[in-house]
């Protein structure tokens, strides 16, 4: 079968439903076609600030948030980044093959080193991407299952596939993104032309898997909208409408077609109001399954040590052949 590796930050206490219609929503998918490693990533987690206590919960909560929405430590390889070195060891390799220019041509470093202030952006927030790439190949993934934001990253842990192959012999599977365009991009409820996110999206934008859900149906009342009145998809002139389309389709299983012709003079309130209702009969079961998971903190640590023991014996096996690869000492 085929292998698939993703990954995602403990950067907040819940996920939100762009982390999950662009991403998680494939890796439950794709658990029954690939042999898939899924990640919380706490090492990047820590590349912009963060509170030791918060950050180790927050692995926790990601972990019971990623088997609440549908994955299933039967069908996939479950573990925290942390747990398995050789995630940093490859990184650094990596690193050493990644062009300076390279590095900082990479448009989510220069937003977010905008954001912070170009002096307090960290050396870990600029390598981020090299670990990611070291995520991504020390499991010999053929795909991996993103949003659009992560396509420049993907681009850059192909080229260092294909370099090391060059440079020290064919040792890599160059990776494919697996981006799926209808929901590869949802945006922020109150910036609809911005991407929702964790780090740079007002309250009022993003929709927490974990918020109360009569908030979140609030929310989604309160979206941004052009001031016409006619319910069609547009994502140029409609940005608004259109993600509120897009987000509607996917958790109702409806084409965008149907739901325009469902909205045909009807305006944008009653739409607004139904997928407030949607949005609040999705996260509700989440959130009680979230819970129950959390409730079991010793059944949950079994599993991610279990997973990242499965991990590493992959992890293991390809860093083991890349130290062979580029000379390191091996006493005989
Ligand atoms: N708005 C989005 N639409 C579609 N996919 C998205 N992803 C994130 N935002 C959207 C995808 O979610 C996965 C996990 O991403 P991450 O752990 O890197 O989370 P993130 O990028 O930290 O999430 P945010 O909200 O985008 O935070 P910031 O802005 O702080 O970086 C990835 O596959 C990502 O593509």
């Amino acid at each position: 079968r085929p292998r698939v590796f993703s990954g995602i930050q403990p950067t907040a206490d819940s996920f939100h439903l762009g982390n999950y219609l662009g991403a998680v929503r494939h890796w439950v998918a794709l658990q029954d076609s690939h042999d898939a490693f899924y990640c919380v990533v706490d090492q990047h987690a820590i590349t912009a600030g963060h509170d030791p206590k918060v950050l180790r919960q927050r692995s926790r909560l990601a972990a019971a948030q990623l088997l609440a929405v549908g994955l299933d430590p039967e069908r996939c390889t479950l573990f925290v980044q942390s747990q398995v070195p050789e995630h940093a060891q490859l990184a650094w390799v990596l690193g050493c093959i990644t062009g300076f220019g390279e590095a900082s041509r990479m448009t989510q470093f220069k937003d977010k080193s905008a954001r912070q202030g170009n002096e307090r952006a960290s050396i870990g927030l600029f390598t981020y991407p090299i670990l990611q790439a070291a995520d991504i190949l020390l499991y010999q993934a053929n795909a991996v299952p993103v949003g659009e934001d992560q396509r420049q990253h993907l681009e850059l842990s192909r080229d260092l596939a294909q370099r090391f192959n060059k440079l020290f012999g064919r040792t890599f599977t160059v990776p494919a993104p697996h981006i799926v365009k209808d929901t590869a991009k949802i945006t922020d409820l109150q910036d609809p032309t911005a991407k929702m996110s964790k780090s740079s999206s007002s309250p009022g934008g993003i929709v927490d898997l974990l918020d109360d859900p009569a908030r979140s149906a609030k929310k989604i009342r309160s979206a941004v909208t052009d001031t016409g009145r006619e319910v069609v998809f547009d994502a140029e002139t409609k940005p608004g409408i259109a993600n509120l389309l897009t987000i509607y389709s996917a958790l109702s299983g409806r084409s965008i077609d149907d739901l325009v012709a469902a909205y045909d003079g009807r305006g944008y309130g009653d739409l607004k109001k139904d997928l407030g209702e949607v949005v609040r009969d999705f996260v509700g079961p989440i959130q009680e399954r979230t819970r129950s998971h959390l409730a079991d903190p010793a059944q949950l640590d079994k599993l991610l040590v279990a997973g990242a023991e499965k991990a590493r014996q992959v992890a293991v096996e390809t860093l083991g052949v890349v130290y062979d690869r580029v000379g390191f000492y091996r006493p005989v």
